[in-house]
This record gives C-alpha cells, structure tokens and sequence, in this order.
C-alpha cells in the first residue's frame, strides 16, 4: 500500500477519536481551558493583549475605545470630504490620540515622501504569471520589499530591545505608504489590460487610492471608509494573529505583513467578501437574473446550506450580533445607493438569512458581519472584477496589523509559544479507555 493509501487509512480511524471527544467532552477541563477551546482553534482563551482595538461580542469593535461612528465623526477629514484621512487614522491607531488636521496632514506629507515603490517590486509582478490571485500578487510585493527593512539592518547592527520600536515604525510607515500604488497597480495590470495610472501625490491615501484605480469621486471616499472598517478587530483574528505571530520571531515587518495577508486570502476570513460577491451574482443569475422574491431567495439560502456550504458574510467567532461593520456599510449604502438591485439583494438576505441560520441550528452567531456588505459597494463603483476585493481588505488591515507590532516591538513581547498536547493525552483526561 502506498503512503498517501495509508495516511487515508490513519486519517480515517483517527478522525472518530477527534469528534467524539469534540460531542462528548468538549466541556472536560485540560487546566483552566476545555477540550472544545484546545481542539476548536482556541476560542474565547484570553491569551493576546493588544491596545489598538477591542471587540465587545455584542457592541461590536471599538478602535481605541472609539466607536465606528465616533472615528468617522472625530477624525479630521480633507475639505468637502465625509470620511477621515486615513493617514491621520494611522497617528490615531498608534497613539490613542485624534489627531489634529495639523498632525493628520504632517502624516501626509510623512507618506507622500516614502511613497516611491522600487522598480523590482513591478518586475517581479510582471514576471508572475497574470491569472495569479491578487492577493498573491499584493502578499509577494510586499514580501520582495524585505531587502528594505530598517528593522532588519538595525538588528544586524546589534539588537537593542528598548529602541528596537524605532524601526519597526519605520518599516510599518514605509510600507503602508506605499500600499495604494501597489495595489492599484496590480488592478490595473491585471484586470484593465495593462494600463497602470501614475500616482498623483498632491491627494491624499485614499484619494490618490481612488485615482490610480481610474476611479471618480465618491469612491475616495468610499476607499476611506473601507480602510478604516477593515483596519483592525483586536489580535486573535486569522490576519492580525498571524502578523503577531510571525513578528514575535523579531521578524520584520515585511515578513510579518506578507504572512498575515496570506491569512487574510483564506475563504473563512477575508477572501468571504468576494464569496458574498460570487454568490450574490449566482443567486441573480439563477433567479432570472433580476431581484429574486423572499421565497425564492429562502429556497436558495437553503440549497446553499444543504450543500454544505457556509453562508458567506454570515457568522462570527467572537461577534454575537450585526456587525456595525456592517450597518456602517449599509448606512452608505441607503444614503448614496438606495435602488441598486445588488443591493436590495443583500438586504433580503439581511431579512430572511439570521432566521435560516437560527433554524439550521449550527452557526453561534447568525447575523452578517464586516463582508455580507462591503463588495456591493465596490460593485456599484465599477469595480466588479470581485476576486481583488481581499486587496482592498488587506490595504484597511495593513493599518491595525502594522500599529500592533509596532507596539508588539515597544513592549518586547514574547516570542509566542503555546503549547501542544497529543490526542492520546486529551482522551486521558476526558477518561476514555
Ligand atoms: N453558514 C453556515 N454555517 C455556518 C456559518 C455560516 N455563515 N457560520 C458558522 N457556521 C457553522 C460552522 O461551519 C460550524 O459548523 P461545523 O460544526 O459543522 O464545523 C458551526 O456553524 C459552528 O461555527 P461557529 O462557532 O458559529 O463559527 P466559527 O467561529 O467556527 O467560524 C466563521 C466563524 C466566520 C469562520 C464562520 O461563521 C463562517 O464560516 N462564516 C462564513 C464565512 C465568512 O463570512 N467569513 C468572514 C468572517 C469575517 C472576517 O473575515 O473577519
């Protein structure tokens, strides 16, 4: 028998021991934590610290104890604007602090000047094969960037952990101002015929964000929200953790951002987005291509459940209520989109789905997070080709990931370590012979 035959084998006897302790003694205590919190990726151990956001399971996220709506309101926006400058976002992430315009506006100055991408980095994206994922794209950009890395020198030179903040802010800066270029270049090369649209560095992140994509206004200000929304959701998420992670090892912070957005690229958190998106148009094309009835959209939700499918944009591992990602979103969307038909799609489904899910009887949290919105908003603006809007995630992730580890940096924390146990010694403890 060859080896994959018996992995199959060993995987298949392995897998009723896995479940039966998950059915049946989920509750067992292994120390202060149950085996259901060891096995099922650890929910609800309070084992990270982080002073950037926090995430109350019925409020909601709050950015340095501020409100979605108290950012949006409190932060300092460019004239004729209603969104924030996200630079000003930046200082306001890392300091707790809102920024004056004053301030926000020396952040811009401070982006434009590091803003230049070196030419390796288009090379190596133009040497990629074109039908590559985005995100792929966007993460090994960002990896090739490395050789840059004044954390990286400054360690060769002789580590100190006291200064050691210094050039991580450095790197963290570095790359987010330059992330816009990046991404709107791998858009325009990849999906509008090669046609990358120099930057314009009179405007602002999300201005100059919204030029390059060859997209008019709102959607600067539209590129603001979303990078605001999407910037952080405390540190135990996929991306977040995974950028802690890997930053923990005194990795810089190109690595670090490279490894949390190919976290981010997974279907169960960022990449839900362009799923919503995918399904949203499956259900208008079977449907006859126009708003389907309740009925009809009950009947699909279903169909998509028994499958075995999740419903994308649905569901949450800390949140127990609508996301106010979400209701952000969809706040815009009643002000500047009430009749588009995409949109009235998710608002059915915002109807009928929490009430499928409540009856299927598996999701803990049946109401729609940050994704079931965020794609009918850049579908509305033209941008349709839905398999880059995870780039769009990771840019607004970048902030909240990078201001972490900067303070990851500051306090010297850990390198991280958890521990493991085997199977065997879980069914010891549950007392299964
Ligand atoms: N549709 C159908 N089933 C769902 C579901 C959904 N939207 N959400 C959860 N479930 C199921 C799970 O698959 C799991 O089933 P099994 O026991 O068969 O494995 C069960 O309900 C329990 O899961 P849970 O404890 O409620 O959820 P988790 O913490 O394990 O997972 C999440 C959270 C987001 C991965 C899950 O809700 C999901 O898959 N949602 C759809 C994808 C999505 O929208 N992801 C974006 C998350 C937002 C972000 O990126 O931050």
């Amino acid at each position: 028998m060859g080896l994959k035959e018996v992995l199959k084998q060993k995987i298949d006897a392995h897998r009723p021991r896995t479940t039966k302790l998950l059915k049946e003694f989920g509750n067992v205590k292994l120390g202060e934590y149950t085996i259901e919190q060891c096995i099922g990726g650890g929910r609800g151990i309070k084992s990270l610290v982080t002073d950037i956001s926090y995430l109350d399971p019925m409020e909601g996220i709050r950015f340095r104890g501020l409100t979605i709506d108290e950012v949006m309101t409190k932060l300092p926006k460019p004239d004729g604007k209603d969104y924030p400058y996200v630079e000003g976002f930046w200082y306001f992430l890392l300091t707790g602090d809102v920024p004056t315009k004053e301030q926000a506006l020396e952040v811009v100055a401070d982006f434009k000047s590091r803003a230049q991408v070196p030419q390796y980095v288009f090379d190596v994206l133009r040497a990629m094969p074109r039908d590559e994922h985005p995100m792929t794209l966007f993460s090994t950009a960002i990896l090739v960037m490395q050789r840059e890395s004044k954390f990286c020198k400054f360690y060769n030179a002789g580590f100190n952990k006291m200064t050691a903040w210094d050039s991580m802010y450095e790197d963290a800066t570095d790359i987010l101002a330059k992330l816009p270029e990046i991404a709107a270049y791998i858009y325009r090369m990849k999906y509008k015929g090669d046609t990358p649209i120099a930057p314009d560095y009179s405007l602002d992140f999300g201005g100059n964000f919204a030029h390059m994509m060859g997209i008019k206004p709102p959607y600067d200000d539209v590129a603001r929200m979303y990078f605001i929304l999407h910037s952080d959701h405390e540190s135990g998420n996929v991306s977040a953790h995974t950028t802690h992670l890997v930053a923990s090892a005194l990795s810089d912070a190109y690595l670090s951002l490279s490894a949390g957005l190919n976290g981010l690229a997974g279907p169960l958190h960022g990449l839900a987005n362009q799923e919503v998106l995918s399904w949203i148009q499956e259900v208008y094309r079977k449907l006859g291509g126009k708003v389907p009835t309740k009925e009809d959209l009950v009947k699909f939700l279903w169909d998509t459940l028994n499958s075995g499918a999740v419903i994308p944009g649905y569901g949450h591992a800390v949140l127990r209520k609508t996301d106010p990602r979400y209701t952000s979103q969809r706040e815009y969307c009643l002000k500047y989109m009430p009749d588009d038909e995409l949109f009235k799609i998710v608002s059915m489904i915002y109807e009928v789905a929490p009430g499928i899910l409540q009856e299927h009887g598996k999701a803990k949290n049946p109401w729609p997070n940050v994704d079931s919105q965020s794609g009918v908003i850049q579908w509305y603006y033209g941008l349709t080709e839905y398999d880059f809007y995870t780039v769009l995630f990771g840019v607004g992730r970048a902030f909240g990931v990078l201001a972490n580890i900067t303070w990851d940096r500051a306090l010297g924390y850990a390198i991280e370590r958890p521990k493991s146990v085997t199977t065997a010694m879980l069914e010891e403890v549950a007392g299964i012979k």
